[in-house]
């Protein structure tokens, strides 16, 4: 006899709620103890079958047990950010999880432990001392809208089986390029799986722009084209023209200044070092916040320079994008109003779950004339709606998943200015932590002047090194020191931040802030944990 089969749904809701305490197996075995409906069934059990209602709600609501105590231990800040074992220890199982398919269908009860031992052995993103990447943060209206997105199962191509993500997408998108500064019948754009892939969008447009034949005749018909793009521009570029067919020996790379922006005299440099050489120049792209040293090339003499030579300028403003819904700091941009095509992550400095990244091209039409191939089976002109919102044939993929709900519910829960608070925030502890550094004699920071992001990079010299004179010999000791704190930080789950060498500078660390969890107090456990692992070094 089961006592548990007695209470009715909303109590077992409440006792399983209730014994969420100690460590996640418990959790989850105290879960099943008081739901043992779920424990005796299999998938097949679930909807659609035909009695499947209560047993499916009753699994759904576990689901979201284990999800919400994962959620508490995410913003619990005494919580490890990670438990960290090496892919061998996954790929042999650990402690009961076993990555292995079989083929016979598991249990409901054997999903619920996978679904709690793969939260417990991921990252947790969302967690206060999480600073490792430029997305990252747990927003719970984003996660609503990436629940509400799996459950509708749509597809982007047409409105026919997306109609008011379609529409939506059309909605954001004209409120960026309204943001950006375009007029309002200039724009076009889509949300794509990435900005590298956005990246992808802006110079295959350019080129199809410049040279539309390539569509049908391919690269044979083509000048050797050349694009630039700042020495600490995105490796996705290179990708790009590689896939392009491009070839990667004819992205130029532009020198920068001391902070990371592109030299605009060393940009009409080397476009007109190209056309001596024979080699036509079609596209630059800008960089609008860098991934390491978070710097803004300078815009407006980039547009200046396009202008002359009749180049398409794409700016990439994956990571910076963010930065125009603030009022204070958005001159950053300035010049981005003038660019061809733009690429803009909101799932960066805006903190919408992953993946959210837009392509933005200010003319309209464009991306049709380069991508549209009128697939009949899908693309059916004479359908009873307006098929402008089938915006499929824009796009290099077919199906495309929804990336576009989430932002929308996470701009309507903040408004623009919820973003734009939290992006100053963002820029304030930037400015805290760089000055917290600056006093501190045993911590060297990469740029010596305020931020202008919220990128803060440094390295931190043990005592040991303290008295070794700068160069090579130095240099090669402390380039070991940021990996070896990162490796203790990474087994003991206390934090995560980034590290890389950067052109002639061996490895440093490269603090960012866009997770809305991340308070002052973390910044200073941040400094004291590094410290902490990497005295004795
Ligand atoms: N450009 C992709 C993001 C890299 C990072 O999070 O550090």
């Amino acid at each position: 006899y089961f006592p548990f089969f007695d209470l009715d749904k909303e109590q077992m809701r409440k006792k399983s709620v209730h014994t969420f305490e100690s460590t996640e197996k418990d959790i989850f075995f105290g879960t099943l103890l008081t739901d043992l409906v779920v424990y005796l069934f299999f998938p097949l059990d679930l909807l659609p079958s035909k009695d499947g209602q209560d047993l499916t709600e009753s699994f759904l609501l576990h689901v979201v047990d284990i999800l919400l105590h994962y959620i508490q231990k995410t913003f619990d800040v005494k919580s490890k950010v990670l438990d960290f074992h090496h892919p061998h220890q996954l790929l042999e199982g650990l402690d009961g999880f076993s990555l292995e398919l079989s083929d016979h269908p598991e249990s409901l009860e054997q999903l619920l432990v996978d679904c709690t031992d793969t939260l417990k052995y991921g990252v947790k993103t969302g967690h206060p001392r999480f600073l490792n990447q430029l997305s990252s943060g747990l927003d719970v209206i984003g996660l609503a809208g990436e629940w509400l997105t799996a459950t509708a199962n749509a597809n982007m191509f047409t409105y026919e089986i997306a109609p008011v993500f379609t529409v939506m997408e059309t909605i954001l998108l004209k409120k960026m390029y309204e943001i950006i500064g375009w007029g309002e019948t200039e724009g076009d754009g889509l949300f794509s799986p990435g900005g590298s892939i956005s990246n992808l969008y802006g110079i295959l447009t350019a080129r199809y722009k410049q040279y539309p034949e390539i569509k049908r005749k391919g690269m044979t018909v083509l000048p050797g084209i050349v694009l630039f793009v700042s020495e600490q521009g995105h490796y996705s570029v290179k990708k790009a023209a590689a896939i392009l067919g491009i070839g990667t020996d004819n992205v130029i790379e532009v020198k920068c200044d001391e902070r990371g922006k592109m030299i605009p005299a060393e940009l009409e440099k080397n476009i007109l070092q190209a056309k001596r050489k024979g080699q036509t120049p079609f596209c630059v792209t800008a960089t609008a916040g860098s991934t390491v040293l978070g710097a803004f090339d300078p815009l407006q003499d980039v547009a200046d320079i396009c202008e002359r030579h009749n180049l398409w300028m794409h700016v990439d403003a994956a990571w910076g994008g963010g930065l125009l819904l603030s009022r204070n700091h958005s001159y950053k941009l300035s010049g981005i109003e003038r660019a061809n095509s733009v690429t803009w992550n909101p799932h960066k400095l805006m903190g919408v779950p992953l993946q959210c990244s837009a392509i933005l091209i200010r003319e309209k039409g464009l991306l049709e004339a380069c991508n549209q191939m009128q697939a009949g089976y899908l693309f059916q002109p004479d359908k009873l709606y307006n098929v402008d919102f089938d915006t499929g044939d824009k796009t290099i993929q077919c199906g495309r998943h929804v990336d576009i709900f989430k932002l929308w519910l996470m701009w309507k829960a903040k408004g623009t200015s919820g973003f734009e608070a939290q992006i100053n925030r963002y820029m304030e502890l930037a400015k805290y932590f760089y000055k917290v550094l600056k006093k501190k004699d045993n911590f060297k920071l990469v740029l010596d002047a305020e931020p202008e992001f919220t990128n803060v990079c440094f390295w931190y010299f043990p005592p040991r090194l303290k008295h070794i004179p700068k160069g090579f010999e130095r240099d090669q000791e402390l380039q070991k020191i940021a990996p070896k704190i990162k490796a203790q930080m990474l087994e003991e789950g206390t934090a995560m931040i980034s590290y890389q060498p950067c052109g002639d500078k061996v490895n440093f660390f490269r603090m960012v802030f866009s997770n809305p969890a991340t308070r002052q107090t973390d910044v200073d456990y941040l400094i004291d944990e590094i410290e902490r692992l990497g005295k004795d070094l």
